[in-house]
């Protein structure tokens, strides 16, 4: 009973101080999570929340990972029933709007994992905007939307 509460506690600390980091540079980061993914996989997705909290237009233009090998942009479209992804080079963020990363919609294409991630690991993502500002995010694995 004691440990869970530590562990729980250490979440929500580690969560806060993401979030505060996110905040001083005005893109508020939330839900951030990837899916857990078959030990053979090649690439995981992962999603988030990004609302641009400054009075200019943020343009996401990438992302790294020391995880991975590369990090895309990527946004799955469905056509004629099939579903297909398209890299995205740049994403604009309006003042004050949300751009959501979901399944089915823009995602964080991470290639080639450095190591086997699974449920409760947490990955750390480094957002790339247009201007040289950085974001760093942390994403916790999961098997499915927390
Ligand atoms: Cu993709």
């Amino acid at each position: 009973m004691k440990l869970s509460l530590s562990i729980i506690l250490g979440l929500i600390l580690s969560f806060s101080s993401a979030q505060m980091r996110a905040a001083d540079s005005k893109i508020n980061v939330s839900h951030a999570w990837v899916q857990e993914a078959p030990p053979s996989a090649e690439v995981l997705a992962g999603y988030m929340s990004l609302q641009n909290q400054s009075s200019q237009a943020q343009t996401l233009l990438g992302a790294r990972s020391a995880d991975f090998k590369s990090v895309m942009l990527h946004q799955t479209v469905s056509k004629g029933g099939m579903a297909h992804m398209n890299h995205t080079p740049q994403i604009e963020i309006k003042p004050g709007s949300t751009l959501q990363l979901t399944p089915g919609g823009y995602h964080l294409m991470l290639m080639n994992p450095k190591k086997r991630l699974k449920q409760g690991d947490q990955v750390e993502v480094l957002l790339e905007f247009e201007g040289g500002l950085v974001v760093p995010v942390k994403l916790k694995v999961s098997k499915e939307q927390p």
